[in-house]
């Protein structure tokens, strides 16, 4: 056991006894755990997460970030029916704050669990993708009006891919693990598309509050309705632009492939999952996006899933420090992944700005 999160649950506003507690999920940053408590002989379900402080450097900050922004969704959704179930519900600690510090010095919150709901690796079919984009269309447009003043960037230039580049091409100059041989391809690859990175940037277009981590697995699906009940994962909701999170929501919804997949046979962008995904986000961002955003949706998943790629590259250049690995070569793995993805959007993107066009 790494963290002591059993110790961790009677510092939450949480009432009845500790049952069980175990791992839980497959991101690749938080230690993710659920906690079953008997409560009058009902057993209750909760998430406890312990925050990564290596990479999220203030977590106070990033906490009170969660904090205006779940009061706000839940404020915006007063009077809905469930509505427990359809935002995130911090639960405080019993001196009323917003995360809990153990004696080592990490930090821990407490969620409701979202039930009868899950969260899917990889995408099954286009009414998913529909759903997955109407839920993160749904909550950039009940962000829109959170008062001032501006979140705090918790983790800065996340999605600034040339910085994001830079640090690719210092850890191929630097080569610390002799990992450049293997992994020659890829860096070819990058260094050929290295002209794509700054296009968004290049181009003036708004920013808005966005969750800037749209992977289909942080997006809960209802078990009996399929309906896009929940967005979770909310450490990078930030000011940023939409377009990240479409060019994320392409990245992951689309392909049938798992982001790990090592027969890249399976990788590729499927029309109909793009064509389910862009009219779910248009149910509810049509309404304010501009006809610049909406020119750079389809070019947006070309970037975004660069940027991932060269990220993954990047760790595995770096001796894998950042994301959890399960084995040998996973970095490399999901790098390539990217990278075809990236191929095959770009092989589609005309056809899909069309689409993009007519509707
Ligand atoms: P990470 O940042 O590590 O990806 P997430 O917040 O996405 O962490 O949580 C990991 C997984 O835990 C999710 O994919 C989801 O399956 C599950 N999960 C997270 N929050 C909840 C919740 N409130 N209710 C139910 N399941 C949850
Ligand atoms: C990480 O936390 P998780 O697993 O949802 C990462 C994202 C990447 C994603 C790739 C804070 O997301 O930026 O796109 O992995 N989160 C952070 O799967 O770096
Ligand atoms: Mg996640």
């Amino acid at each position: 056991m790494k963290h002591d999160f059993r110790g961790v649950a009677p510092h939450f506003q949480i009432y009845g006894d500790l049952l069980s507690a175990e791992p839980y999920g497959s991101g690749h940053i938080n230690d993710t755990y659920c906690a079953v408590f008997d409560q009058g002989g009902t057993r209750v379900r909760y998430i406890l997460q312990r925050i990564n402080h290596h990479i999220f450097k203030d977590p106070p900050a990033l906490m009170e970030n969660i904090r205006r922004v779940t009061t706000h969704l839940g404020e915006k959704t007063a009077g809905v029916p469930e509505r427990s179930h359809r935002v995130l519900t911090l639960i405080p600690t019993r001196e009323g704050r917003s995360f809990h510090r153990d004696a080592e010095g990490n930090y821990w919150r407490a969620y409701i669990f979202i039930e009868n709901a899950r969260t899917y690796d990889a995408v099954e079919s286009p009414e998913q993708a529909f759903e997955a984009a109407k839920a993160f269309g749904r909550f950039q447009k009940l962000l829109a009006d959170l008062p001032a003043p501006r979140l705090h960037d918790t983790i800065p230039d996340f999605h600034h891919t040339p910085k994001r580049f830079a640090a690719l091409e210092k850890a191929i100059e630097a080569d610390a693990f002799n990992r450049a041989k293997p992994a020659k391809a890829e860096i070819q690859f990058a260094l050929n598309h290295k002209a794509i990175t700054g296009i968004l940037l290049d181009t003036k277009l708004p920013e808005r509050v966005t969750h800037n981590d749209t992977k289909f697995n942080n997006v809960m699906l209802d078990d009996a309705t399929g309906e896009g009940i929940c967005v979770i994962d909310l450490d990078t909701v930030m000011p940023g632009l939409v377009l990240y999170d479409f060019g994320d929501m392409i990245r992951t919804t689309t392909s049938p492939a798992k982001e790990d997949e090592r027969d890249l046979a399976k990788v590729r962008m499927q029309f109909p999952m793009f064509e389910a995904l862009l009219r779910g986000y248009l149910t509810t961002a049509s309404e304010f996006l501009t006809g610049a955003e909406k020119q750079f949706l389809a070019f947006s998943g070309i970037l975004i899933t660069f940027e991932i790629g060269i990220r993954f590259l990047t760790d595995f250049l770096a001796g894998d420090t950042y994301f959890k690995i399960h084995r040998e070569g996973h970095n490399l793995d999901r790098c390539r992944t990217q990278f075809k993805l990236v191929e095959s959007i770009g092989q589609q993107e005309a056809a899909m700005n069309k689409l993009v066009e007519t509707i």
